[in-house]
C-alpha cells in the first residue's frame, strides 16, 4: 500500500515527505495506522549522521500512538480496531531477559531491530523498489507502518492520540527511572540534572511518590517555571551559584543530627558525561543511587574516584524507564486520563507531516519541550 512517511535519505539531509510503499504484516505481526508521533532527541542523532549505528535511508520516529488496521497469521493479543503504543523496548514475555524479572531489555527481537528489518530479516518499507530501513523497530514517521506483535501496548480507547504518543518514550522513561528503576520512597530528596522533555517527567515521577525535596539544575534559567510546573521545589543554574555545583547541591540536601549532605536520588537527564559525575557525587554518602538516563554520545566515558562508590553511592542506568511495555504503558496511560500526571502542558507544538523538519528545529533551539506530529 502507500503511505505518506518523513524518508530519512541520508546522514545531516532533513527528512523527505513523501509518498513509499509498505506491505502487509506477515506472521506475528501487526500493520498500525499512526495517528500522532513526538519528535525525539534520538530521532535526530541518528538523521545527524553522529550515530555510528545509524541506517539510510530509514523511516524514524519511535514516540508513536494509532490504531491496528490488520494483523499477521497468529496475532492474538491485538485485533483490528485496537488502539496501541508502538514499544522500542519491546516485551515478548518469554525470553531469559523478560522471565528474569530483573530487567525490561527483552531480547527476542534485538537483533534485527538493531539491524533496521523486521524478525524475518526482511524490511516492509520500500521506495521505487528500494529497501528501506525500519528504525527502533517501530518507524512512526509514516502515516501506516508495520510491527511485530510483541512491540505494541495496547491501551484504552478515550485517550488522546497526540497526548499519548508521548508515553511512548519521554513520559516513561522518566517516570519509570523513578518507579522502577531508583523505586523512590515517600519523603526522599532529589535531584534532577537537566530539565528537558525528560527530566520534566523525572520531576513528575518524584511528586507522584512523594518526594519531599525536588531539586532542578538547569543551566537555562527559562527550565525553572517548566520544572515548578511539575513539583519541583528548589531551582538551581550551575553558572549562578559563584562555585562548584557539587558543594552546593550537598549544603542544600543536609538533614539529620550529623548533617551529612547529598541526595537520596540523582538523575542525570542531559546526556553529558560531566554532568553524570556530578549527578553520582552530589548523592549521600552510604546509600545515594544516582540514575543515568541520559544518552551520550558514541565513544564517551565517565569517571569518578572509586572512593565515591566505596562509600556507597550506587550509579545505575535505565533504558525506557526500566518499564515492561506491553504490561507498564497501559498503566501509564491510565494514570494521564485519571490526572495522576499530566502530559498536555508538555506538548508545546503541533504540526503536519509537512513540518517535521520545523519540529527538529524548535527542538535544537530548546523553544520545544515536545513537538508532535498530527497525521
Ligand atoms: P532536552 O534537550 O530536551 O533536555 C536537556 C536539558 O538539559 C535542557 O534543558 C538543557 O538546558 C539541560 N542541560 C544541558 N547541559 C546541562 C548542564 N551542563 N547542566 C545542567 N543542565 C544542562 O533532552 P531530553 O529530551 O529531555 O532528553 C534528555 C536525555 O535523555 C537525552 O540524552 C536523551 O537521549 C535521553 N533519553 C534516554 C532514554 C533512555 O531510555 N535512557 C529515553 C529517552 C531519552
Ligand atoms: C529514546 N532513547 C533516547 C531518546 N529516546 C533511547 C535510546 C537508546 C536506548 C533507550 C532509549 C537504549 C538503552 C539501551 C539500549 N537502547 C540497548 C537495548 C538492548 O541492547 O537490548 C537501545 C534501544 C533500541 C535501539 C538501540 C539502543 C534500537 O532499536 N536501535 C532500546
Ligand atoms: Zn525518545
Amino acid at each position: 500500500m502507500d503511505v505518506r512517511a518523513a524518508v530519512a535519505v541520508g546522514a545531516g539531509k532533513p527528512l523527505e515527505i513523501t509518498t513509499v510503499q509498505l506491505e502487509g504484516p506477515r506472521a506475528g505481526e501487526v500493520l498500525v495506522e499512526i495517528k500522532a508521533t513526538g519528535i525525539c532527541h534520538t530521532d535526530w542523532f541518528t538523521l545527524s549522521g553522529e550515530d555510528p549505528e545509524g541506517l539510510f535511508p530509514a523511516i524514524l520516529g519511535h514516540e508513536g500512538a494509532g490504531i491496528v488496521r490488520e494483523v499477521g497469521a497468529g496475532v492474538t493479543s491485538v485485533k483490528p480496531g485496537d488502539h496501541v503504543i508502538p514499544l522500542y523496548t519491546p516485551e515478548c514475555r518469554q525470553c531469559p531477559s523478560c522471565l528474569s524479572r530483573k530487567t525490561n531489555l527483552c531480547t527476542a527481537i534485538r537483533a534485527t531491530q538493531g539491524q533496521g528489518v523486521m524478525p524475518d530479516g526482511t524490511s516492509r518499507f520500500s521506495i521505487g523498489g528500494k529497501k528501506l530501513h525500519h528504525y527502533m523497530g517501530t518507524s512512526t514517521f509514516a502515516n501506516y507502518t508495520v510491527l511485530p506483535e510483541i512491540a505494541v501496548a495496547r491501551v484504552r480507547e478515550d485517550a488522546p492520540f497526540d497526548k499519548i504518543c508521548y508515553i511512548g518514550c519521554g513520559v516513561t522513561t522518566g517516570i519509570g527511572a523513578v518507579i522502577n528503576t531508583a523505586k523512590v520512597e515517600p519523603g526522599a530528596t532529589a535531584i534532577v540534572f537537566g530539565l528537558g522533555g525528560i527530566g520534566l517527567n523525572v520531576i513528575q515521577g518524584l511528586r507522584l511518590v512523594g518526594a519531599d525535596m525536588i531539586i532542578g539544575v538547569d543551566i537555562n534559567n527559562d527550565k525553572k517555571a517548566w520544572g515548578e510546573k511539575f513539583g519541583m521545589t528548589h531551582f538551581v543554574n550551575p553558572a549562578e551559584i559563584g562555585g562548584d555545583l557539587v558543594p552546593h547541591l550537598v549544603n542544600m540536601t543536609k538533614r539529620g543530627a550529623d548533617q551529612i549532605g547529598g541526595a537520596d536520588y540523582t538523575f542525570d537527564c542531559t546526556g553529558n558525561t560531566k554532568v553524570m559525575r556530578q549527578a553520582l557525587e552530589s548523592c549521600h554518602r552510604g546509600w545515594g543511587e544516582s540514575i543515568v538516563i541520559g544518552v551520550a554520545g558514541a565513544g564517551q566515558e565517565i569517571s569518578t574516584r572509586p572512593f565515591q562508590l566505596v562509600t556507597g553511592r550506587v550509579w545505575k542506568g535505565t533504558a525506557f524507564g526500566g518499564a515492561r511495555g506491553r504490561t507498564d504503558v497501559p498503566k501509564i496511560v491510565d494514570w494521564y486520563m485519571d490526572g495522576k500526571i499530566q502530559i498536555d502542558p508538555m506538548i508545546t507544538h503541533t504540526m503536519p507531516l509537512e513540518d517535521i523538519n520545523k519540529g527538529f528545529d524548535l527542538m535544537h533551539h530548546g523553544e520545544s519541550v515536545r513537538g508532535v506530529v498530527v497525521f
